[in-house]
């Protein structure tokens, strides 16, 4: 097949950009490289020497002998650009990771929130308006978060992106019918994840277009079978405050001897998937476009649950190290339950790594090899909203 990546540079889109160049598909990366500069604005890098895209492109061509493609290019902003790529490819296939993707980025100021609305929703939108006006049959594979479903205390497993209703009609009829799973976002990122499903809704009816939509859990891990070829071909590994997720700041946290920091009591639960079933996943959803219809086709791209708290204490039993309770900056239940179906995955064929203590110990490993470039300064998690309460409890106390 023919497939654009959007958003192939970064954490989870290189990796997958790899994996389906590997399967034999014709890629084309389309990235602003906007992460790489909202590095700099943060002043943080990644754990590992990630090199240029195109010194990437440059050691995948020799190492593999295949070659992988690159338009630089603002998919939320230049329109006119992206429907003429589009127009030139006709892609089978567009694989949609290109969004802010960080909840304590999107809430750190207003200029944050209002960036992150405005690049999230215009990529989506004018990703499905390009694919409309230039008439190809692309099936859209949209990375989306298990976040929009919220953390409800409703004792169920998370059914699919859609919820079955009833309800009566005037006559007292009842009727039956899927509806999108209510939203019930923490944060202005997830929020933007939430209005990209109305949009996918739309279009699917409106302009027939193809949708998966994957509501992806916390991705962790860093490396897959393709980035570990070359050293060149590193992935990212982010351990910040902003954009490094739970787990993975616990490995890094435990390989440099700093205490795991577990938001609050640690009640948190979440979905997660290893970085490598991550990758999996993706080849799996976009090599079944077949079977999407007009019906946008949710998919949950997770393959366990956990307790932050439970994490740590498995991170603390491998390395050492001291967990630590400190204020929860954001505001969100303290103590839920989760659990997810992931059905659709596991029956294209999805066998789940999961969280084996080998991986957890490999990656910590991997932490100690580049212990030098951590900057201890970019750990704490500053992005906070949840200041009246952080403020009250600290008036209390
Ligand atoms: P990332 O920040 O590492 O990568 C995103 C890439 O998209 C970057 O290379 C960036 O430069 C590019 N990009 C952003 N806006 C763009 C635009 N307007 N035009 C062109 N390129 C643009 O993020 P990631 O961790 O790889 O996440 C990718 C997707 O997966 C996101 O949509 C995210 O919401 C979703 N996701 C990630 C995780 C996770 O744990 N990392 C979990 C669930 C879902
Ligand atoms: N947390 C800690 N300590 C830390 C960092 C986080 O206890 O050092 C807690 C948070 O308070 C939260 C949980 O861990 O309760 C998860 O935080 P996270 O930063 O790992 O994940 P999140 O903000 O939800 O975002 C990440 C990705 C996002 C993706 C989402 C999937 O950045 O792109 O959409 O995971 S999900 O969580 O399923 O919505």
């Amino acid at each position: 097949m023919r497939i654009i990546v959007l958003g192939g540079d970064g954490f989870c889109g290189w990796p997958s950009s790899l994996r389906l160049a590997l399967r034999g598909h014709a890629i084309t990366i389309v990235d602003s490289l906007v992460r790489r500069e909202i590095d700099r604005e943060l002043g943080v890098d990644s754990l590992t020497p990630v090199n240029s895209l195109p010194e990437r492109l440059v050691a995948w061509r020799e190492v593999t002998g295949t070659s992988i493609g690159f338009e630089p290019l603002d998919v939320a902003t230049d329109y006119e650009r992206l429907v003429q790529v589009l127009g030139d490819i006709r892609p089978d296939a567009i694989v949609h990771f290109a969004e802010q993707r960080a909840a304590p980025y999107s809430m750190k100021s207003p200029t944050h929130r209002r960036y992150t609305v405005d690049n999230n929703v215009n990529a989506t939108h004018n990703l499905l308006a390009a694919v409309t006006e230039v008439g190809v049959n692309a099936h859209v594979v949209h990375l989306g978060t298990m976040g929009v479903y919220g953390y409800d205390t409703v004792p169920m497993d998370l059914p699919e992106g859609y919820l079955t209703v009833s309800y009566p009609d005037r006559d007292g009829d009842t009727h039956v019918r899927d509806i999108l799973y209510p939203t019930q976002p923490g944060s202005v990122y997830h929020l933007t994840k939430s209005l990209d499903q109305l949009l996918f809704q739309f279009y699917a009816v409106n302009d027939g277009l193809r949708i998966t939509d994957l509501h992806q859990g916390i991705v962790w891990g860093s490396q897959t079978a393709e980035t570990s070829l070359d050293s060149r071909l590193v992935n990212r590994f982010d351990y910040d405050g902003d954009y490094g997720t739970v787990l993975n700041r616990f490995l890094v946290e435990a390989a440099v001897g700093l205490p795991l920091t577990v938001h609050g009591s640690g009640g948190q639960t979440r979905a997660f998937i290893n970085i490598n079933d991550s990758v999996q996943c993706i080849a799996l959803a976009v090599e079944s476009g077949d079977d999407v219809g007009d019906r946008v086709r949710v998919m949950n791209q997770m393959t366990e649950t956990h307790r932050v708290s439970d994490l740590a204490a498995i991170v603390a039993e491998l390395s050492g190290a001291v967990v630590s309770h400190v204020e929860n900056p954001r505001r969100e239940a303290e103590v839920n339950d989760l659990s997810a179906r992931n059905d659709h995955l596991v029956n294209l064929g999805l066998d789940p790594i999961g969280l084996r203590s080998d991986l957890l110990v490999a990656e910590i490993e991997l932490a100690r090899v580049h212990a030098a470039r951590v900057k201890p300064a970019h750990v704490p998690a500053e992005s906070c909203w949840n200041r009246e309460r952080v403020a009250a409890r600290e008036t209390t106390t």
